[in-house]
């Protein structure tokens, strides 16, 4: 009984030495101390012995069972803090490492002239107002004075959705909008995406984008929308651009204009990017038409007001000297990223 306690003991401490694993270590525990262990038939078999050893031998058993499971609970704390370290040496971050580099997209140059233009007239006290890219015939024609039979509403012209509902073709639509809410003085700049069935060339697409400005007030004159386009011409172009207005026709409004700027590569003395002109169209505008006011509910006795409307890939197109409209649509990169 004793040299079994002894060898059992011995043994034990062995294995629990070389023990590796948190398996190994479950393994021991179950070989002496589990139900079937090696210390538990020791204890059953003290039943076997006379009465009076019964209390030494007990102890003694107790005694190295204590000490085996004592040595297996300390085996398995260093196992779980060896494996802990492993683990952690295995996944180790090296933070001083260079990042992986994520590619940054590149603002637009519509987006930049657009940014542009809202800067300047925000800073004059006008409003940024959006509209609906699908709109109602009213909104896009009949509100401005363009009657059923005008030319302006030529269906090859016109991206129909049915009789009534369209592709707006002019962001103007956002301004009726506005009228609409009979909130006056008015001083706004909707911009936005319009649509118009022309073939893709260098100069065309179905689908481009404009700023449409609107003022409405008591004593508005055509010297306010001179002096206002002019202010926006300079801060777009350089303090030495000129403006001139020749007369036009839109239909809503009268009387209306282009407005041209004075070549900003060569200051008006002709060169090839003014095509020997020395000034570049820019925009239309005028007054309002009086019966554009009267459709919205406004007196155009009491009230008179200006309009205009510039393509903003003309501006970008001319601001960046780009010579194909149609690599603002292809968004590559290497494009965009050099404005
Ligand atoms: C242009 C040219 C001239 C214009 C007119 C209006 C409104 F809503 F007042 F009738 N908004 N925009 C206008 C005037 C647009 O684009 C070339």
């Amino acid at each position: 009984m004793k040299e079994d306690l002894n060898r059992i003991v011995r043994e034990a401490m062995e294995a629990v030495s070389n023990a590796v694993t948190s398996d190994d270590i479950e393994k021991l525990r179950v070989r002496y101390s589990g139900k079937k262990g090696e210390i538990t038939a020791l204890l059953k078999s003290l039943k076997d012995l006379p009465p009076d050893m019964r209390p030494e031998a007990g102890e003694a058993i107790n005694k190295a069972r204590a000490q085996i499971e004592g040595n297996i609970q300390e085996a398995q704390a260093r196992i779980k803090e060896k494996s802990l370290e492993l683990k952690l040496a295995a996944e180790t971050i090296d933070v001083t490492l260079p990042g992986q580099e994520i590619p940054m997209g590149h603002s637009h140059p519509n987006t930049i002239a657009l940014r542009e233009l809202e800067r300047i007239f925000i800073g004059m006290g006008y409003e940024v107002v959006e509209g609906p890219e699908v709109e109602k015939d009213y909104y896009n024609f009949e509100a401005l004075n363009i009657p059923d039979g005008h030319p302006a509403k030529d269906e090859q012209d016109t991206f129909y959705i049915n009789g009534d509902i369209l592709l707006r073709t002019q962001t103007s639509s956002a301004q009726v909008h506005e009228m609409e809410k009979g909130r006056l003085p008015i001083r706004m700049i909707s911009p936005g995406r319009v649509f118009r069935s022309d073939a893709v060339d260098a100069t065309h697409s179905p689908s481009f984008h404009q700023v449409e400005g609107l003022v409405i007030d008591k004593g508005v004159t055509f010297s306010d929308l001179k002096g206002t386009l002019g202010i926006m011409a300079r801060e777009l172009f350089g303090d030495d651009t000129e403006v001139r207005f020749r007369p036009h026709h839109f239909p809503f409004t009268e009387p209306s204009a282009e407005m041209d700027v004075s070549c900003f590569k060569c200051g008006g003395k002709g060169c090839s990017f003014c095509k020997g002109e020395g000034w570049i169209e820019i925009l239309g505008c005028g007054m309002v038409h009086p019966h554009v006011f009267e459709m919205n509910g406004i007196d155009p006795e009491e009230y008179t007001g200006f309009a205009f409307g510039v393509g903003l890939e003309r501006i970008a197109l001319l601001k960046y000297g780009i010579d194909d409209m149609r690599l603002m649509y292809e968004n590559d990169i290497r494009f965009l990223s050099q404005f």
